[in-house]
């Protein structure tokens, strides 16, 4: 465990080594927060259910905890509060680690205590960390300039695969969610049975190349990033760089809106969340264009050999995928260890996204894995997989 949280911590501040201490407390945009945040609130995070709550202890600074706190600080005013910034983030994060490693050589693992069982709180605490790289990729994509100190060209070089635009997926009683065994967020339990009709799931993303039919021939605003080259064409610009629009990648950035509305032109639906599950049972996450470092997406229909058992391509990695679906609790459903991390957020207000991107860590990724997001927002590394009827 301790070998893991080292490499959760090394990939986190690897992806800030080349910032300045300007652009880590930089406001890039009202609906991110300053990286100089997110870094402090990894380690509040820690501190919290390891040091505190775990090991018994009395936290480094008392006051950071509100400061930290997502739920009570809205992200458009993190860039003002008085939260540790760029000289001060590291030591605490440093002494919050040292602290946790203690607790971690002194605790058991209690199997009757269900935050302990298992390794709960610490896988918790991976995962935490892990979404966080993730909210700071989103806003590395407005850094101009931004330099990776490593890249893994890899996934581009991928071989892409043929085979029909859409697969069928034979209906009946299915299984979603997650088991009791292992760690999983409690929005993914508890499994349980769902009746979904014969349906067909696209096979592979949807692209850029049809993408750009659909925006020429509606008028649809173009995804985030784009912009017209001037001779017909787009471009995209992302940390700093600006390339010409690659029409095999699949489409990435846009909204549950333009998402919906995509499929619809196409004659098809978005899937609905059961269905997205069922679609992609089999698929395998060691054969998927995750863990950031690519910083891009593989072309549609690379990784083939990782596809669903209906044949499904690419259902992990490379882009969130909208679904029809609100975020809501399953049947059976209880809120663990913490009501805001999903309960709060359960209702009609947030569409679910499937099966992560290539800015995921592979590790906090799996076929039962919800995320969630406002029907309008760009900025996280959303794309679409249409579903359809079986007629
Ligand atoms: C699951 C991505 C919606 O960023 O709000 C991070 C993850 N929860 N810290 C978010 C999360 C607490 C969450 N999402
Ligand atoms: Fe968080």
């Amino acid at each position: 465990m301790a070998g893991r949280l080292d490499e959760a911590r090394r990939h986190t501040l690897k992806l800030v080594e080349p910032l300045t201490h300007e652009q880590l407390n930089r406001v890039y945009d009202p609906i991110l927060s300053p990286l100089i945040w997110d870094l402090g609130h990894i380690a509040n995070f820690e501190e919290l259910w390891l040091v505190q709550r775990i090991g018994g202890r009395e936290p480094l600074r008392g006051d950071l905890g509100e400061l930290y706190d997502a739920i009570e600080q809205p992200r458009k005013i993190r860039g003002e509060l008085p939260i540790l910034r760029a000289d001060e983030v590291r030591p605490y994060m440093d002494g919050v680690r040292e602290r946790t490693l203690e607790v971690l050589r002194e605790i058991e693992l209690d199997p009757e205590d269900p935050l302990l069982a298992d390794g709960f709180v610490y896988e918790m605490l991976l995962a935490h960390e892990y979404q966080h790289n993730e909210t700071m990729l989103q806003l590395l994509q407005m850094v101009e300039s931004y330099e990776p100190v490593e890249v893994d060209g890899a996934p581009a070089a991928e071989q892409v695969s043929d085979g029909p635009e859409m697969v069928r997926v034979e209906g009946g009683a299915h299984e979603i969610g997650a088991g009791p065994k292992g760690f999983a967020y409690d929005n993914e339990r508890p499994r349980h049975r769902v009746d979904v009709a014969t349906f067909l799931i696209d096979r592979t993303p949807v692209t850029n190349e049809a993408y750009i039919s659909f925006i020429e021939e509606t008028g649809a605003e173009p995804p985030m990033y784009w912009e017209r080259d001037g001779e017909g064409g787009w471009v995209r610009t992302a940390m700093g760089r600006t390339e010409e629009v690659d029409p095999r990648l699949p489409v990435i950035h846009v909204s549950w809106e333009e998402a919906d509305a995509f499929a619809r032109w196409a004659g098809k639906r978005l899937p609905t969340e059961p269905e997205w599950e069922v679609a992609a049972a089999g698929a395998n996450r060691d054969r998927a264009n995750l863990d950031e470092l690519s910083f891009g997406c593989a072309p549609a229909g690379a990784y083939a050999d990782g596809c669903t058992s209906c044949g499904a391509v690419q259902m992990l990695g490379d882009v969130w995928e909208w679904t029809s679906s609100d975020f809501t609790a399953y049947p059976g459903f209880a809120a663990f260890p913490y009501p805001e991390y999903s309960e709060v957020f359960f209702g009609d207000t947030y569409k679910v996204l499937r099966g992560g991107a290539w800015a995921t860590r592979r590790d906090v990724i799996r076929t039962s894995f919800r995320n969630w997001d406002l029907p309008i927002r760009r900025q996280i590394f959303s794309g679409i997989r249409c579903a359809g009827d079986d007629v």
